[in-house]
């Protein structure tokens, strides 16, 4: 019996992987497990799951307790529409910041990029090259920054994340069109509420990457993340925060701050500011 690999097997989950307190620890999208097949090598057990790389975690629904939504992925594909729903950078920074903090590299994608005139997209672009950040644009609709995507994903293992709404399942249906079952079944399950275990889906690209086509996350929030900790994943606030007079500045009230003067000179962004303020706040209380 052939026991290459590429070859999907169904294998049983031992319930202590699936129960495991806490939370976090459990098995998640993603993860690189120990199987031990059984004759005639159909099936198998998992027995463990090895360490991960990387997290993308959030808040689970029920508690206020961290739940990993896939583990191992490298780049974190932040999905944005230009419109429809109404773009928002806070969404973009909150991801951003999720992202780093989990180990992942977060690249921004503009979609819907037929909705908007072309100085609409080039301010949020210039803003998110400006930091350093990869940023793709693209239309659905007019089958625009594909080739870019494509190559971006190409042998590695990559994630979706965004609003409901975006175009995540509809990025992938036009680059895949063979899946194109599997990414109705995504779109249904994430237009209800419900607390399923099947938080993300994985799809297998040629060679050695995946992609996995998460639903849309309101709820992802940098989890367990201390307030004066944020501004280590506002990556241009590094620099400057070197010059602040206090060494825990939260860079929003103290005075000589280097941060605040950053801003002051251009060399922050009002955007970034505000998204570093609100999720300080939330981080906060
Ligand atoms: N105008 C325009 N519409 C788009 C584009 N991409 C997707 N849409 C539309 O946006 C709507 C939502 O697309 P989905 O792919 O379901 O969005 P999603 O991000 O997967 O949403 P959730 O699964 O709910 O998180 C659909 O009606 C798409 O046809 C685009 O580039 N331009
Ligand atoms: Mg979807
Ligand atoms: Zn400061």
């Amino acid at each position: 019996m052939d026991l290459g690999e590429g070859s999907p097997r169904l294998c049983r989950i031992r319930s202590n992987l699936f129960h495991q307190e806490p939370r976090e620890s459990r098995i998640a999208v993603g993860d690189e497990v120990r199987v031990e097949f059984q004759p005639p090598h159909e099936t198998g057990w998992i027995l463990e799951r090895l360490p991960r790389r990387t997290e993308l975690t959030r808040r689970a629904a029920d508690r206020s307790e961290a739940q990993v939504l896939v583990s191992n992925a490298e780049t974190l594909i932040i999905v944005s529409a230009m419109k429809r729903p109404a773009f928002r950078y806070g969404v973009i920074d909150r991801l951003i910041a999720v992202g780093l903090q989990g180990g992942l590299t977060p690249v921004i994608l503009f979609n819907k990029s037929d909705l908007a005139e072309a100085e609409e997209l080039e301010i949020p672009t210039r803003l998110y090259r400006g930091i350093g950040y990869r940023v793709i644009q693209t239309s659905v609709v007019q089958n625009s920054g594909m080739e870019e995507l494509r190559e971006l994903l190409s042998g590695a293992k990559s994630v979706l994340c965004g609003h409901s709404g975006v175009g995540k399942s509809s990025l992938i249906q036009i680059l895949f069109p063979e899946w194109s079952i599997k990414v109705g079944e995504v779109k249904r399950k994430s237009g209800t509420g419900r607390h399923t275990t099947i938080l993300a889906n994985m799809y297998p690209l040629p060679g050695e990457g995946w992609l996995v086509d998460t639903p849309g996350v309101r709820e992802l929030m940098p989890f367990g993340m201390k307030p004066q900790e944020l501004g280590s994943y506002f990556e241009e606030f590094t620099e400057p925060s070197e010059t602040c007079r206090f060494k825990s500045c939260s860079h929003l009230r103290e005075p000589d701050c280097g941060v605040k003067q950053a801003l002051e000179d251009g060399q922050i962004t009002e955007e970034r500011y505000r998204s570093y303020g609100m999720i300080y706040d939330s981080l906060s209380s």
